[in-house]
């Protein structure tokens, strides 16, 4: 990301829209927080291009499928309320383009994600062997609270269009499960387990669950620490820290 502002709005102004309702946000709203009792949870999903990140960012904030593969131009955006125990959750999905020479936006969006949704295609060999590539990019931006969760899309093509077997995707999310584990070795918590489930953006089959567990997941965080999700107790702490740095610099 350059330091000019927004060059993704730039870039996708110039790109066919999937939703007319869709709308341009700019990287501050990553942290706007509103009425409700803590900053909005950032979902960022990532994976290889065309294993239907944005058919699955669609189908669970709008409930819609496109048999299109319009190429995401940078980052998009959706947001979506969810009420959970009579509480009321924010959540952002930032939908990353997969291809190569965009890589560098996505992985700025990393930095305050709450939750790296890594998909791939059942369908494609080559996208489930990039699981550890996203792991890795992971690893180089996001916070270190963040919780990783894998998606198996396009689970609802018959085994002659399978080219993952449900076994093999768990190898590959066990072996990440273990990078992810042993990159915390030095924490003081350990996090929580890699997520793997399998879900169709088309028929719809299971994108509800994989969020409802990402949410359930975030907000057990949430309650644990709610001082990284509280913009108002977040902006106190930075002042207070940044209080005590001017003080400890100072020359008198
Ligand atoms: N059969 C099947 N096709 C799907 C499913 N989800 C998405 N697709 C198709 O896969 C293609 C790519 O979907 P997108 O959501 O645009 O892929 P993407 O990962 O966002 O791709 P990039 O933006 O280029 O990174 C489209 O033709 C979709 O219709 C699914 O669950 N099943
Ligand atoms: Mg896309």
């Amino acid at each position: 990301m350059s330091s000019r502002g927004t060059p993704t709005k730039a870039i996708r102004q110039n790109r066919p829209s999937h939703s007319s309702s869709r709308r341009l946000v700019p990287h501050e709203a990553l942290t706007s927080s509103s009425t409700y009792t803590h900053r909005p949870f950032n979902v960022v999903v990532t994976g290889d291009a065309g294993v239907g990140k944005t058919c699955l960012v669609l189908r669970y904030t709008k409930d819609t499928h496109t048999t299109q593969h319009i190429s995401t131009i940078g980052v998009d955006f959706e947001t979506k309320n969810v009420t959970i125990d009579g509480h009321v959750h924010r959540v952002h999905v930032w939908d990353t383009a997969g291809q190569e020479r965009f890589r560098t936006i996505g992985s700025s969006y990393y930095r305050r994600g709450d939750c790296v949704l890594i998909v791939f295609d059942v369908a494609s060999r080559s996208s489930a062997s990039s699981i550890e590539s996203w792991l890795h990019e992971a690893m180089k931006s996001a916070p270190l609270h963040a919780f990783i969760a894998v998606a198996g899309n396009k689970c609802e093509l018959d085994d002659s269009r399978r080219m993952v077997s449900a076994d093999d995707a768990r190898g590959i999310v066990a072996r990440a499960n273990a990078q992810w584990m042993a990159y915390h070795a030095d924490s003081v918590s350990q996090p929580p387990p890699i997520l793997y489930l399998e879900v169709s953006a088309r028929t719809g089959e299971r994108v509800n669950l994989l969020f409802e567990y990402i949410m359930n997941m975030l907000i057990e965080q949430h309650n644990e620490h709610p001082y990284a999700y509280d913009t108002a107790a977040a902006a106190a702490a930075h002042l207070n820290s940044s209080t005590a740095t001017s003080s400890k610099n100072c020359a008198c």
